[in-house]
Protein backbone atom coordinates (compact mmCIF):
# COMPACT_ATOMS: atom_id res chain seq x y z
CA UNK A 1 0.00 0.00 0.00
CA UNK A 2 1.03 3.72 -0.90
CA UNK A 3 0.49 6.30 1.52
CA UNK A 4 -1.47 9.07 0.96
CA UNK A 5 1.46 11.40 0.11
CA UNK A 6 2.64 8.89 -2.13
CA UNK A 7 -0.67 8.18 -3.94
CA UNK A 8 -0.98 11.39 -4.71
CA UNK A 9 2.28 11.61 -6.34
CA UNK A 10 2.20 8.59 -7.78
CA UNK A 11 -1.42 9.69 -9.42
CA UNK A 12 -0.35 13.44 -9.89
CA UNK A 13 2.57 12.11 -12.12
CA UNK A 14 0.75 9.39 -13.91
CA UNK A 15 -2.00 12.27 -14.66
CA UNK A 16 1.04 14.49 -16.18
CA UNK A 17 2.68 11.92 -18.04
CA UNK A 18 -0.92 10.73 -19.82
CA UNK A 19 -0.98 13.45 -22.02
CA UNK A 20 -4.28 12.96 -23.81
CA UNK A 21 -5.88 12.27 -20.70
CA UNK A 22 -8.06 8.79 -21.44
CA UNK A 23 -6.18 7.44 -18.06
CA UNK A 24 -3.13 4.95 -20.00
CA UNK A 25 -0.14 5.90 -20.28
CA UNK A 26 1.20 4.86 -23.46
CA UNK A 27 3.29 5.41 -26.82
CA UNK A 28 1.25 8.28 -28.35
CA UNK A 29 1.49 10.23 -24.65
CA UNK A 30 5.33 10.47 -25.74
CA UNK A 31 4.89 11.67 -29.26
CA UNK A 32 2.47 14.57 -27.92
CA UNK A 33 5.04 15.07 -24.89
CA UNK A 34 8.35 15.38 -27.34
CA UNK A 35 6.19 17.87 -29.37
CA UNK A 36 4.90 19.90 -26.36
CA UNK A 37 8.46 20.01 -24.86
CA UNK A 38 9.75 21.06 -28.43
CA UNK A 39 7.23 23.37 -28.59
CA UNK A 40 7.66 25.18 -25.13
CA UNK A 41 11.62 25.15 -25.58
CA UNK A 42 10.70 26.67 -29.11
CA UNK A 43 13.39 24.16 -30.44
CA UNK A 44 13.18 24.83 -34.11
CA UNK A 45 16.39 23.07 -35.70
CA UNK A 46 15.53 19.52 -36.93
CA UNK A 47 18.26 17.72 -35.67
CA UNK A 48 17.73 18.98 -32.12
CA UNK A 49 14.17 17.90 -31.72
CA UNK A 50 15.11 14.87 -33.62
CA UNK A 51 17.55 14.37 -30.39
CA UNK A 52 14.35 15.55 -28.34
CA UNK A 53 12.21 13.14 -29.33
CA UNK A 54 14.36 10.05 -29.21
CA UNK A 55 15.31 10.94 -25.97
CA UNK A 56 11.39 10.95 -25.01
CA UNK A 57 10.95 7.41 -26.67
CA UNK A 58 14.17 6.34 -24.66
CA UNK A 59 11.96 7.30 -21.76
CA UNK A 60 9.00 5.59 -22.89
CA UNK A 61 11.02 2.44 -23.37
CA UNK A 62 12.28 2.33 -20.12
CA UNK A 63 8.83 3.08 -18.34
CA UNK A 64 7.34 -0.05 -20.37
CA UNK A 65 10.60 -2.28 -18.98
CA UNK A 66 9.71 -1.39 -15.65
CA UNK A 67 5.44 -0.60 -15.19
CA UNK A 68 4.20 -2.81 -17.96
CA UNK A 69 3.66 -5.73 -15.85
CA UNK A 70 1.46 -7.63 -18.70
CA UNK A 71 3.28 -6.84 -21.32
CA UNK A 72 0.58 -4.63 -23.41
CA UNK A 73 2.46 -1.78 -24.38
CA UNK A 74 -0.07 -0.06 -22.06
CA UNK A 75 0.49 1.59 -18.11
CA UNK A 76 -2.41 1.60 -16.30
CA UNK A 77 -2.76 3.61 -13.08
CA UNK A 78 -2.94 0.21 -11.06
CA UNK A 79 0.61 -0.62 -12.75
CA UNK A 80 1.95 2.66 -11.95
CA UNK A 81 1.52 2.57 -8.25
CA UNK A 82 2.66 -1.07 -8.33
CA UNK A 83 6.06 0.12 -9.92
CA UNK A 84 5.84 3.36 -7.44
CA UNK A 85 5.80 0.73 -4.88
CA UNK A 86 8.73 -1.87 -6.19
CA UNK A 87 11.11 1.69 -6.12
CA UNK A 88 10.08 2.01 -2.54
CA UNK A 89 10.52 -1.04 -1.53
CA UNK A 90 13.90 -1.57 -3.21
CA UNK A 91 15.28 1.13 -1.19
CA UNK A 92 14.12 -0.33 1.60
CA UNK A 93 15.73 -3.57 0.99
CA UNK A 94 18.63 -1.56 -0.22
CA UNK A 95 19.03 -2.46 -3.39
CA UNK A 96 22.25 -0.03 -4.88
CA UNK A 97 20.25 -0.89 -8.33
CA UNK A 98 17.29 1.69 -7.34
CA UNK A 99 18.84 4.36 -6.17
CA UNK A 100 21.30 4.31 -9.21
CA UNK A 101 17.86 4.60 -11.34
CA UNK A 102 16.86 7.28 -9.33
CA UNK A 103 20.41 9.08 -9.92
CA UNK A 104 20.07 8.10 -13.64
CA UNK A 105 16.37 9.84 -14.06
CA UNK A 106 17.58 12.61 -11.97
CA UNK A 107 20.27 12.91 -14.65
CA UNK A 108 17.83 13.05 -17.54
CA UNK A 109 15.33 15.29 -16.09
CA UNK A 110 18.18 17.50 -15.65
CA UNK A 111 19.20 17.07 -19.38
CA UNK A 112 15.41 17.33 -20.78
CA UNK A 113 15.45 20.50 -18.37
CA UNK A 114 18.64 22.12 -18.96
CA UNK A 115 18.47 22.72 -23.39
CA UNK A 116 21.59 25.18 -23.64
CA UNK A 117 23.69 22.23 -21.91
CA UNK A 118 25.19 24.84 -19.31
CA UNK A 119 24.90 22.02 -16.32
CA UNK A 120 22.73 23.64 -14.28
CA UNK A 121 18.75 25.15 -14.75
CA UNK A 122 17.71 28.52 -14.22
CA UNK A 123 14.47 29.48 -13.35
CA UNK A 124 12.89 30.02 -16.78
CA UNK A 125 14.16 26.83 -18.35
CA UNK A 126 12.51 25.08 -15.58
CA UNK A 127 8.83 27.52 -15.99
CA UNK A 128 9.45 26.09 -19.62
CA UNK A 129 9.72 22.61 -18.63
CA UNK A 130 6.87 22.88 -16.40
CA UNK A 131 4.84 24.84 -18.95
CA UNK A 132 5.18 21.69 -21.10
CA UNK A 133 3.76 19.59 -18.72
CA UNK A 134 1.20 21.71 -18.22
CA UNK A 135 1.68 22.08 -14.85
CA UNK A 136 1.93 25.66 -12.66
CA UNK A 137 3.27 27.10 -10.21
CA UNK A 138 6.47 27.17 -11.17
CA UNK A 139 7.54 30.19 -9.47
CA UNK A 140 6.74 28.41 -5.94
CA UNK A 141 8.16 25.03 -6.82
CA UNK A 142 11.55 26.74 -8.28
CA UNK A 143 11.98 28.56 -4.86
CA UNK A 144 11.35 25.17 -2.97
CA UNK A 145 13.69 23.02 -4.83
CA UNK A 146 16.99 25.97 -5.07
CA UNK A 147 18.28 24.42 -1.61
CA UNK A 148 19.97 27.44 -0.52
CA UNK A 149 18.42 30.46 -2.85
CA UNK A 150 21.40 30.64 -5.27
CA UNK A 151 19.27 31.40 -7.96
CA UNK A 152 19.41 28.21 -10.18
CA UNK A 153 19.22 24.18 -9.93
CA UNK A 154 22.37 22.07 -10.54
CA UNK A 155 22.59 18.39 -10.68
CA UNK A 156 22.88 18.20 -6.86
CA UNK A 157 19.62 19.67 -6.11
CA UNK A 158 17.99 17.46 -8.98
CA UNK A 159 19.31 14.62 -7.34
CA UNK A 160 17.79 15.28 -4.24
CA UNK A 161 14.54 15.86 -5.29
CA UNK A 162 14.09 13.24 -7.39
CA UNK A 163 14.90 10.92 -4.49
CA UNK A 164 12.39 12.95 -2.45
CA UNK A 165 9.60 12.85 -5.05
CA UNK A 166 10.05 9.13 -4.94
CA UNK A 167 10.85 8.15 -1.77
CA UNK A 168 10.20 10.84 0.95
CA UNK A 169 6.95 10.63 3.46
CA UNK A 170 7.42 14.01 4.60
CA UNK A 171 4.61 16.56 3.45
CA UNK A 172 7.34 19.26 3.51
CA UNK A 173 10.42 17.40 1.52
CA UNK A 174 10.92 20.15 -0.94
CA UNK A 175 11.50 16.85 -3.83
CA UNK A 176 7.60 16.28 -3.63
CA UNK A 177 7.24 19.31 -6.01
CA UNK A 178 9.57 18.49 -8.57
CA UNK A 179 6.70 18.48 -10.90
CA UNK A 180 5.15 21.60 -9.48
CA UNK A 181 3.05 21.97 -6.49
CA UNK A 182 0.69 18.23 -5.82
CA UNK A 183 -2.91 19.18 -5.78
CA UNK A 184 -4.41 19.99 -2.43
CA UNK A 185 -5.91 16.84 -1.00
CA UNK A 186 -9.34 15.64 -2.19
CA UNK A 187 -11.72 15.93 0.48
CA UNK A 188 -11.92 12.70 2.07
CA UNK A 189 -14.71 10.37 1.58
CA UNK A 190 -17.60 11.01 4.21
CA UNK A 191 -17.98 7.38 4.27
CA UNK A 192 -14.37 7.22 5.37
CA UNK A 193 -15.31 6.87 9.26
CA UNK A 194 -18.22 5.12 8.31
CA UNK A 195 -19.99 3.52 11.68
CA UNK A 196 -17.19 4.86 14.18
CA UNK A 197 -19.49 8.59 14.34
CA UNK A 198 -22.68 7.88 15.38
CA UNK A 199 -24.71 10.52 14.72
CA1 LIG B 1 -2.82 8.48 -22.59
CA1 LIG C 1 0.18 -2.88 -19.04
Amino acid sequence: MLSDLHDRKATYYFNLIDEDGNGIIEASDFALRAQRLAAAQNLTDEGVRETLRSQVVAWWDHICTIADFDGDARVTLPEWKAYWHSIQRGVGEGETMTLRTLQRAARGTLDAIDRTGTGWVTEEEYADWLDAWGADGSAEAFRQLDRGGKGFLTEEDLVVAVQEFYLSDDPNAPGNVLYGPLPENPSSDPNEFGGEISS
